[in-house]
């Protein structure tokens, strides 16, 4: 973090001092219903289509969050968002193998057991699926604690050859794809340059949540990189290959790439990217009401690059400094909330926008560059909601 502004003090002060983020966690089993807590009411969004359901996990189905529900900062297992393109291939512990292979000087293989005896690392990692956005109030989201291995080591173990330039990372789930007339069985896999991938933060996941890595979320061992947009995070790891050409699959290649009209040099151009850091963003998923006290909580996510603020908008007044959840560490989301006293009856808007320290300003949607698909939804989000008389 930067010099601390004695405002920002205070705002973590005070953050610290029992403005907990944390409200008593009921589980309720519809996002509708009002009843919380000691006392605290949710207030609807009147944004939210009636016919918008929130559903239970099923197999092979995408899962996203009720957003409307976080209020503690490690989701649950059963929460966190499931996103999978091939199926969910469920793999025996006792036959699971990884193996690392292609430029190196040492072909590795590892049992599940030999990867956990490892020494082992934990960390808070927060991410959102590249394809996240408004239509599902951002709720292909989730923040857990993970246990794993260093995928550094094991690189560093396997000794890269000189020529070996990308490092890509193959599941177990297999699916059909139609290509140039032909239908061809491919895994799912991702790709980054040695160097990104030699990443100190990078890890090898067994745990979630001080459990084993769940059948949905990638049983037993995935990659996890750390201030990337999920797609980078490869379920059912079964090999990592090292080669001297880019990898140029479906899911570095021809989906999850985004398409922006960019400058290039002094000239516009329509530019194409594979997904991979996640953009600076914030966004507003609950308000509570307690007394005359109303709460609005969001979270933030982005690389893990430090930030300066969260602010919160109401209506046309000015930007205020919303709390950040001192629990946040670099690459989890980061809940905000902002007290809103004495809101007055009728419809409002509501909007967050995070600064980084970089000086990086989170702006409206229809300020940033023109932009042809639906990945990296990042502009600020404004709400709308009903304060009753
Ligand atoms: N093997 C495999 N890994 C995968 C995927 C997949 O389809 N297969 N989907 C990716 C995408 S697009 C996302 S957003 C994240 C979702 O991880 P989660 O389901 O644990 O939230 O997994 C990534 N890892
Ligand atoms: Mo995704």
């Amino acid at each position: 973090m930067k010099p601390e502004s004695p405002e920002r003090r205070k705002l973590l002060k005070k953050a610290a001092g029992g403005s907990a983020l944390a409200i008593g966690a009921a589980a309720f089993p519809n996002w509708l219903l009002p009843a919380m807590a000691q006392g605290e009411i949710l207030v609807p969004f009147s944004d939210v289509p009636d016919t918008f359901r929130v559903l239970p996990v099923r197999p092979n189905s995408t899962h996203y969050q009720d957003t409307s529900k976080i209020s503690s900062f490690y989701s649950t297992n059963e929460d966190f968002y499931l996103v999978q393109h091939y199926g969910q291939p469920e793999i025996d512990n006792s036959q699971y193998q990884l193996n690392v292979t292609g430029l190196v000087d040492k072909p590795l293989s590892f049992s599940l057991e030999q990867l956990r005896s490892r020494p082992n690392i934990e960390k808070d990692v927060g991410f959102e699926c590249g394809g996240n956005g408004a239509r599902l109030f951002h709720g292909l989201v989730g923040n857990a604690k993970w246990r794993g291995v260093s995928l550094r080591d094991i690189l560093q173990e396997a000794g890269i050859k000189p020529e070996g330039k990308e490092v890509v990372f193959f599941g177990a789930d297999i699916g059909e794809e139609e290509l140039r007339g032909r239908t061809v069985q491919t895994a799912f896999a991702r790709s980054m340059s040695l160097e990104d991938a030699m990443n100190e933060n990078n890890m090898l996941a067994f745990e979630m949540n001080g459990e084993a890595l769940p059948h949905y979320h990638g049983k037993p061992v995935r990659l996890l990189v750390p201030g990337w947009y999920g797609v980078a995070n490869v379920k059912w790891l079964t090999q990592i290959h090292i080669q001297d050409t880019r990898y140029m699959g479906r899911f570095m290649g021809r989906d999850y790439v985004t398409l922006k009209r960019e400058e290039v040099g002094g000239q516009e151009r329509w530019v194409e990217n594979s997904v991979t850091k996640m953009n600076l963003k914030s966004t507003i998923v609950r308000v509570t009401k307690m007394g005359s006290t109303h709460k609005i909580t969001g979270f933030v996510l982005n690389d893990g690059t430090p930030l300066e603020s969260v602010e919160v908008k109401i209506d046309n007044g000015p930007w205020q400094r919303a709390t950040l959840d001192p629990a946040a560490s670099q690459f989890t989301w980061k809940l905000f909330q902002f007290e809103w006293d004495n809101a007055q009856p009728g419809e409002h808007t509501l909007v967050s926008r995070v600064t980084d320290v970089n000086g990086n300003v989170q702006r409206p949607a229809d300020e940033l560059p023109e932009r042809a698909s639906y990945w990296e939804e990042f502009g600020q989000f404004p709400r709308t909601i009903t304060i009753e008389a």
